[in-house]
């Protein structure tokens, strides 16, 4: 007999490590904006997979690379070079508008990459002694999960008891120049920032941050280092979220999306004065560019290109926004995002994990964060129709409480 829902659950609960409460809904099947469950039962995509499959789940021309790819071949370690990542690489250069690439796997490993060339820079460029090397990073960060960055984590559920910490980082407030400013000392080598803070619940900074941050940087010769891991990939609207305030960071850090939700494919991009501190030896992956990985990002590139997802998301998410800032929910006290990265913020104390699973009955799929905060990021492949279809059982369900 087939395993239901439930079988699935228990098998996880049973198994696996418990450092997830994951909402009762088991995916069995995905295509699009919609994913089914055992059961056969039908829901809408809101989280996609916290960004990374803004092109929507198997999308043809993606698994085709993959398929095609996987005929090939997968995986040469970088002691050889392979005939896909230089490709790669190269489109990935001409999309962020940036000289060189350093491939990688999860996010994670983008920022260490990221916090390292920063330290380098610092010690070789800057001057500034090994071992003294400070970056600035923002309250309510989310970068990742290895001991360096949680590290850095304003978050006790994040870092608690996870000690030693690694020293070298200064937290500032979020969305203040001047704390930036107040924080430079003779050995800071960089400021790493979320452009927007996913994590935190969208927090969308002030109009003028991101270039007051730029200017601050460039002022005092400090990479100015955007983890869009998380905002990248037409996700907000643009290209990337600092292209609302047309700001060129030094250094990104990209993840997710660029896997097409297939699986995970990161990287770091910056120009040749910075990312020229990389000797060999100094840094690497067994699986960064391998060529199933740069096969499957290559055509997650062209899907964003080609379908026009940058103007779909800010277009969408407008309306998005519109509507349901109109639904009559007493609990509800603000509606904040850009393009189709999206929260609705309830008073503080509200339980928003009750919408979540009201929401899972409607047929919507989306995820509640510090308590009082759902976030709504659908596949931004999600047509107008289907949005529209969404909107409507959403504010139903936001107007029973
Ligand atoms: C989880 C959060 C989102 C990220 C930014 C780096 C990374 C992430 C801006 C690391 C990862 C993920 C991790 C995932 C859930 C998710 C998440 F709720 F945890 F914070 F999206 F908001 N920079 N974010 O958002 O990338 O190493 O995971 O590939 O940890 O459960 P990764």
């Amino acid at each position: 007999m087939a395993l239901s829902t439930q079988d699935f659950i228990d098998l996880d609960n049973q198994y696996g490590a418990h450092n997830y409460h994951p909402l009762p809904v088991v995916i069995a099947a995905a295509k699009g904006a919609r994913v089914w469950d055992p059961e056969g039962r039908e829901y809408y995509d809101f989280l996609s997979a916290y960004s990374a499959v803004n092109q929507g789940h198997l999308h043809p021309h993606i698994i085709r690379a993959l398929q095609d790819q996987a005929q090939r071949c997968t995986l040469t370690s970088r002691a050889f070079h392979n005939d896909r990542m230089g490709l790669f690489l190269k489109r990935l250069c001409e999309y962020t508008g940036y000289e060189m690439a350093l491939p990688m796997n999860t996010g994670a490993e983008a920022v260490e990459t990221a916090m390292k060339m920063a330290r380098r820079w610092g010690a070789e460029k800057k001057g500034i002694p090994n071992g003294r090397q400070e970056i600035i990073v923002a309250e309510e960060n989310f970068h990742g999960r290895t001991i360096a960055i949680i590290s850095y984590s304003t978050d006790p559920d994040a870092r608690i008891n996870y000690g030693p910490y690694c020293p070298g980082f200064v937290v500032v407030k979020y969305n203040s120049a001047a704390a930036i400013e107040d924080a430079i000392t003779a050995d800071t080598c960089a400021v790493f920032i979320e452009p927007i803070q996913g994590e935190a619940g969208v927090n969308v900074p002030d109009e003028g941050y991101l270039q007051a941050v730029r200017d601050i940087c460039t002022r005092h010769r400090i990479l100015f280092m955007a983890d869009e891991i998380q905002t990248g990939f037409c996700r907000t609207g643009k290209k990337f979220a600092v292209d609302h305030e047309g700001i060129r960071p030094d250094v990104m850090t990209l993840g997710k999306a660029l896997g097409g939700g297939v699986f995970p494919v990161s990287a770091v991009v910056a120009d040749k004065e910075f990312m020229g501190v990389f000797t060999p030896g100094s840094h690497g992956s067994t699986f960064g560019g391998n060529p199933l990985a740069s096969a499957v990002a290559m055509a997650a590139l062209d899907v964003l290109e080609d379908e026009n997802l940058a103007e779909k998301a800010d277009e969408l998410g407008r309306r998005f926004r519109e509507k349901i800032s109109q639904a009559k929910c007493g609990k509800m006290v603000q509606v904040r995002g850009r393009g189709l990265l999206n929260a609705v913020v309830f008073e503080a104390g509200f339980q928003a994990w009750d919408v979540c699973m009201r929401l899972k009955e409607a047929g919507i799929l989306a995820k509640q964060t510090h308590g009082h905060i759902i976030r709504f990021a659908p596949p931004l492949v999600i047509t107008r129709d289907e949005l529209d279809d969404a909107l409507a059982r959403i504010i139903g369900v936001l107007e029973e409480f």
